[in-house]
């Protein structure tokens, strides 16, 4: 272990470094700590060597350090380090965008930048106000999301999430949002290898809330196409065909947050392109730079943007962070896609999904196990709950894993898995050899 990682274990329990969504107490007394990444593997600080399972969390699509990308940040911050986006331009933030324009579904060529996932979840849901106003229909002032959704952390994604600890905590922080009901049916769809036959008639909540609250005061709808967070939660066969269909007849905006999704995690470089589903917005962000320089970037289909360039000329829409297309990151995330294309990242999910499937699908029958599920390069395995202390059990095969080298990730009684999308077929048996291991010594 190098001098500084053995002075910081030594020192945790006192550390200034709130930890973000951690158990500080608990952590600080027992740290698990990265000191070094390349490809598929960090190096713990004392030189241990871990798998990682879960792409960093969720956005290290292309594996770790990738040297196109490493160079062309280094290049970029001697270069120019920071230029505003206000009233101000700069070449390359201009460049990212035209690239992102084509790789997204044909359409969408407009992009605004954000910094994360919650950042492109609060400007998706402002975009769908000003949106429904600019075109004369202000009364819509309602958002709609799910039960179970996550759009991270900031007031509006948070509001439209449906995480119970949050709504707990932080109280409902924006009026007028109702939810749809989750989509998860464990009694009908247990096991469901890729999208469960049932279930695509919970859809028509939607045209529940409609009825109660009057479709013309429904700004947009926003989901996950597949619900990361929460678990793994894969949508039904019918039932974003179907969520589309109601949308498009009552005038609703249908925004899907793509943060996991997007950028090959399917097979399909978006969500939408696997399901076939086109919503009218989207969010990215995680991979969009492999996670190198935090961004993020929501996507609108054209006609939306060219409903704002109408009327006197002036700021069309009142949004923006000081750091949206900051140069370091639009640096990152042209590699990024350099990286994507020569390698063909953004599909090759779609070459490892039969084994993966197959793969986690193996775990059925060992002990705790009451689900599984997967799509593309995602998969969840739910355990059953120790009786009085839920999400322990999960918990301590996610440590003993890390022990053994290999990083998943857990929430509640689920752990999930969703590796850089360079993984190769042996090191998927290797996960979920280390998974099955690791169940049968829990208790
Ligand atoms: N939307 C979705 C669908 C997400 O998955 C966010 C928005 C927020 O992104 P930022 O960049 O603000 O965190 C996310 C983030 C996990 C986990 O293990 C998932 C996320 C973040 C951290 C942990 O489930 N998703
Ligand atoms: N708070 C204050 C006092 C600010 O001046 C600004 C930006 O100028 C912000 C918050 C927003 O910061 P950001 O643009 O990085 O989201």
């Amino acid at each position: 272990m190098n001098k500084r990682a053995e002075e910081l274990s030594a020192s945790l329990e006192q550390a200034a470094f709130w930890m973000p969504f951690t158990a500080n107490r608990q952590f600080k007394k027992s740290p698990r700590l990265l000191a070094r990444a390349e490809g598929m593997h960090y190096w713990t600080p004392d030189g241990r060597q871990v798998l990682d399972g879960t792409a960093g969390l969720w956005c290290v699509n292309a594996g770790h350090c990738r040297p196109k990308i490493v160079e062309a940040v280094k290049r970029q911050v001697a270069q120019m380090d920071f230029a505003p986006t206000f009233q101000m331009g700069h070449p390359i933030a201009f460049e990212f965008a035209e690239r992102l324009a084509r790789v997204a579904p044909p359409g969408f060529a407009r992009v605004f930048f954000t910094n994360s996932g919650s950042e492109s979840a609060d400007t998706a849901l402002k975009i769908a106000l000003a949106y429904q106003r600019a075109r004369g229909e202000g009364g819509r002032y309602r958002l709609i999301g799910r039960e179970r959704g996550y759009h991270g952390v900031n007031f509006g994604g948070m509001a439209v999430g449906g995480i119970t600890a949050n709504k707990k905590v932080f109280g409902p922080g924006v009026a007028g949002v109702d939810h749809l009901r989750h989509t998860h049916d464990p009694a009908r769809n247990a096991f469901s290898k890729g999208q469960p036959r049932h279930g695509a008639e919970f859809a028509d909540e939607l045209e529940r809330l409609c009825a109660l609250h009057d479709p013309s005061t429904i700004a947009a709808v926003i989901v996950e196409p597949v619900a990361g967070s929460a678990g793994v939660l894969v949508p039904p066969v019918g039932y974003l065909e179907r969520l589309r269909e109601i949308c498009t007849r009552h005038g609703i905006l249908l925004i899907f947050d793509e943060v996991i999704t997007g950028f090959g995690r399917l097979g399909k470089p978006f969500g939408s392109l696997y399901f076939g589903v086109m919503p009218d917005l989207f969010t990215t962000a995680k991979a969009l730079t492999n996670a190198t320089v935090p961004m993020g970037a929501v996507f609108v289909k054209n006609e939306i943007f060219e409903a704002f360039m109408q009327g006197t000329e002036g700021i069309e829409l009142f949004h923006g962070y000081t750091y949206s297309g900051h140069p370091l990151a639009c640096a990152a995330g042209i590699a990024t896609l350099d990286t994507f294309e020569e390698e063909g990242l953004l599909t090759r999910a779609g070459q490892l999904a039969a084994h993966w499937q197959d793969a986690v699908h193996a775990l059925k029958g060992a002990p705790h196990v009451i689900d599984i599920r997967d799509c593309g390069l995602m998969a969840a395995i739910e355990l059953e709950p120790r009786p009085g202390s839920p999400g322990k059990r999960a918990y301590e095969v996610f440590v003993k894993a890390f022990e053994a080298g290999v990083l998943v990730r857990v929430t509640g009684d689920t752990i999930a898995l969703s590796p850089p999308l360079i993984v190769e077929r042996g090191q998927i048996d290797r996960m979920f050899e280390c998974v099955d291991t690791m169940l049968r010594a829990v208790s």
